[in-house]
């Protein structure tokens, strides 16, 4: 027997560990943390420890399959490889010629490191339309971000913040944008502080050192309360503030209006909390602000992100050690020159679907599913007529999915690759079984850090998302704007560096040095130089120039409780239900409540409970949790829950959050749906619906 180890990168979550392989005869037997990456430093948690699981499930997809019976029904026949691609491309030309490129949507879900191939298809077919959770995941933060310095920034962990502020993030268990949560974990252990703003008492709220338990959904009120204090009491950077930034007096204007008593009634906070807080993060010599999905999943969720930025700004933190730094990308052809936009006509890009409604999404190459959906169930602004989805499962992780399921059910072609058969695959015309991340080879670019992940197995009948898309390309007419093989698109990724996939996956990873404030070499990289408080940008596209925080609607007795959700530590997003490692420590989805609303209620720990949003309507059935890291009038439920085994769509999303959601109350700038934030009511189920 040989045992050998092999080095990759886990793609359980988008943390990107460090994680080495052993195979006996050349078969995966076990998998552990890789203590020389210099991201995760040996760590490793329970859902990597369930990537060999995927190898062996027995729901693995195996061939592509086209649907036999009505839509949605499940009932599908196997199809060859060739048979199928040929007939997906045949749809998508036939579409084509007669609506125009434009009618073509490709769908993605959360980053998996091909998400360049998808754009660079879109671009080359011509279609500006790529939907995915963008809007209620990393793109507010990124681009408030991007518009305020004109960069992204990141957590310095290993520069010793005296002070971290976690915000709306649950960083230990999520791992959240490619740094993870041990990089968080030592930093504590060496003694930063940390101040969490969750409406939960997480593991690591209970350990801060100030947690403020806020009302969901109201963070934009306490970003804006904290600049006004940091104002007043002269914390700020005056030196920084002078010479890096436009925009501070009209700033200091504009927070006038969000006084401690104002706030602290939004917000449900003590005042004394709050200016604590305030007081600990601006004194502070070196802090950074976590800022996580809490923030990014409501109608305020740039202008929360915004508000952070220019907190962070005017105290001095952006780019400064231990602060929030400026990432510098590896020079590869990555995320952004591989997508290629300039293949896409300018007259093509300007009919992005949703691009007149929320331009900053719209701005980064994205459309909102809100958007998308009506596009589809009403022919405007013009016929949307055919889906491919690599990876999503929209009808459990987009929000309204009674709409969802309508648009599904409305659209001529829909195609879905993913690994199992999940409620969205069961909607598709045709299915195409695709590899995980231990079958493929593949850049991780993450920060100013880039990985190889490289092939360990091979799952018969499967095929990754970038021969998927190289395959389509080729009976689409379009090769010419694609590399002849998956290992060739490597190669030219990595010709910056002047290396060869080969030679890059035997040195395993790469990083830029980090450098402390770029900006004192030549300004931010912003039109002015300076970080934008004020955004003359934002004023001419229609929005304000400041953040601005707007008050949910007042609360319907019928309805007395914040719902909220957050993702659990065993699972990622929708997946993982069909895997022992994983699924063996939870079997339903749950709902923490505070023991007063339980008693209230008469809802019992351990036993279902149905929130809804209409009396008369059927509700969410979620596992009872009671608890008191709660308030009693927030409900913290999971996200993207559903059953693999339930023989219909209906009782597989039955406990899926997204049946309660909808698009009524949507962010401006970039169509974030109201996840965080939704009024319900909770009952026992099978009690009278009113
Ligand atoms: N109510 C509520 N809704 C939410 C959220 C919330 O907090 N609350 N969170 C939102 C956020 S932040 C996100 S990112 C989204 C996530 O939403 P999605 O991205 O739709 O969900 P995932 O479960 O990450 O991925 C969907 C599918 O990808 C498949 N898959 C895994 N690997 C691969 C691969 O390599 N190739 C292909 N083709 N398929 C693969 C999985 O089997 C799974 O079925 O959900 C959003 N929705
Ligand atoms: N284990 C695990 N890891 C994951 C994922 C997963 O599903 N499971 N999903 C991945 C994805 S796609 C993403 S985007 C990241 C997300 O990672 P994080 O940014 O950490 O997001 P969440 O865990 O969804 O939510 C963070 C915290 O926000 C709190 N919260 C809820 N509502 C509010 C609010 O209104 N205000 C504030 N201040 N806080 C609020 C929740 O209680 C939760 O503790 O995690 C990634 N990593
Ligand atoms: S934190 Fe994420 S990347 Fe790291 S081992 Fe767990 S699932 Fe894998
Ligand atoms: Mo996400």
């Amino acid at each position: 027997m040989t045992v050998t180890r092999v080095k990759s990168v886990c793609r359980m979550c988008h943390g990107g560990c460090g994680a080495l392989v052993e195979l006996r005869d050349g078969v995966p037997v076990d998998i552990h943390g890789d203590p020389d990456s210099p991201t995760s430093e040996g760590y490793f948690c329970i859902k990597g420890k369930a990537s060999l699981d995927l190898l062996k499930s027995p729901d693995r997809l195996t061939t592509p399959l086209v649907r036999t019976g009505p839509r949605g029904s499940g009932t599908f026949a196997p199809l060859g490889w060739e048979a199928a691609l040929d007939r997906v491309a045949a749809q998508l030309t036939a579409t084509i010629d007669r609506h125009g490129p434009e009618s073509v949507v490709l769908a993605q879900g959360t980053d998996r490191n091909y998400q360049e191939w998808v754009f660079r298809l879109a671009n080359a077919i011509g279609t500006p339309n790529v939907v995915g959770p963008a809007h209620v995941c990393f793109y507010p933060r990124v681009m408030a971000s991007i518009m305020t310095y004109g960069a992204f920034t990141f957590c310095d962990y290993d520069g010793d913040p005296e002070v971290i502020l976690l915000w709306g993030s649950n960083k230990p268990d999520t791992h959240s944008d490619g740094v993870i949560g041990i990089k968080f974990l030592r930093a504590v252990e060496r003694g930063s502080r940390v101040i969490a703003v969750d409406p939960r008492r997480t593991r690591t709220a209970a350990r801060s050192g100030l947690h403020l338990a806020i009302q969901p959904g109201t963070d934009c009120a306490l970003a804006l309360g904290m600049i006004k204090i940091v104002i007043d009491e002269g914390w700020y950077d005056h030196d920084f503030v002078a010479a890096h930034t436009s925009g501070f007096d009209e700033l200091a204007e504009h927070v006038k209006a969000y006084d401690l008593d104002r706030v602290a009634r939004i917000t449900g906070l003590e005042p004394g909390l709050v200016v604590e807080a305030t007081r600990s993060y601006a004194q502070a010599s070196r802090a950074c602000i976590e800022a996580g999905t809490g923030l990014s999943q409501n109608e305020n969720s740039f202008d929360t992100h915004r508000a952070i930025a220019l907190l962070a700004a005017i105290c001095g933190n952006i780019d400064a050690p231990g602060g929030d730094v400026i990432w510098e990308p590896m020079p590869i052809e990555g995320r952004r020159a591989f997508p290629r936009s300039d293949l896409l006509p300018e007259e093509q890009a300007r009919k992005r679907i949703g691009g007149d409604k929320h331009k900053i999404l719209s701005m980064s190459g994205w459309v909102a599913p809100g958007d998308l959906h009506e596009a589809v169930l009403t022919g405007r602004p013009y016929p949307v007529t055919s889906l491919v989805v690599f990876g999503s499962n929209i009808l459990a992780s987009h929000e309204n999915t009674a709409r969802v399921r309508a648009a599904l059910g409305k659209l001529d072609l829909v195609v879905v690759c993913d690994l199992f058969m999940t409620p969205t695959a069961r909607c598709a015309d045709i299915v195409l079984p695709t590899s995980s991340w231990l079958e493929r080879d593949q850049i991780v670019e993450f920060n100013s850090y880039i990985a190889a992940r490289q092939k360990i197995a091979t799952v018969e009948g499967c095929r990754s998302d970038e021969e998927i898309i190289l395959a389509l390309a080729q009976r689409l007419g379009l090769s010419e704007h694609f590399h002849p093989s998956v290992e060739a698109a490597l190669d030219a990724k990595l010709a910056g560096l002047d290396l060869t996939w080969q030679q890059f996956a035997k040195i395993g990873h790469l990083r830029n040095e980090k450098r402390y404030r770029k900006y004192r070499e030549g300004g931010f990289r912003t039109r002015s130089g300076r970080v934008n408080l004020m955004h003359h940008g934002l004023r001419a596209m229609g929005y304000e120039p400041f953040p601005v925080h707007r008050h949910p609607p007042q609360a319907d007795p019928a309805l007395p409780y914040t719902m909220t959700s957050a993702h659990p530590r065993r699972f990622y997003n929708t997946e993982f239900h069909q895997l022992p490692t994983t699924s063996r420590g939870q079997s339903a989805a749950r709902v923490t409540v505070h023991p007063d609303t339980a008693k209230r209620e008469g809802l019992a720990d351990g036993e279902e409970a149905e929130l809804f949003t209409r009396a008369g309507a059927r509700g969410v059935r979620l596992m009872v949790r009671i608890s008191d890291s709660v308030a009693p009038n927030v409900l913290v439920a999971d996200a993207g829950w559903w059953y693999p085994d339930e023989p219909s769509i209906d009782e597989s999303l039955r406990s899926s959050v997204n049946l309660l959601t909808t698009n009524d109350r949507s962010d401006v700038h970039m169509g974030s749906a109201t996840m965080r934030g939704v009024a319900v009511g909770i009952r026992r189920p099978g009690q009278d619906r009113g």
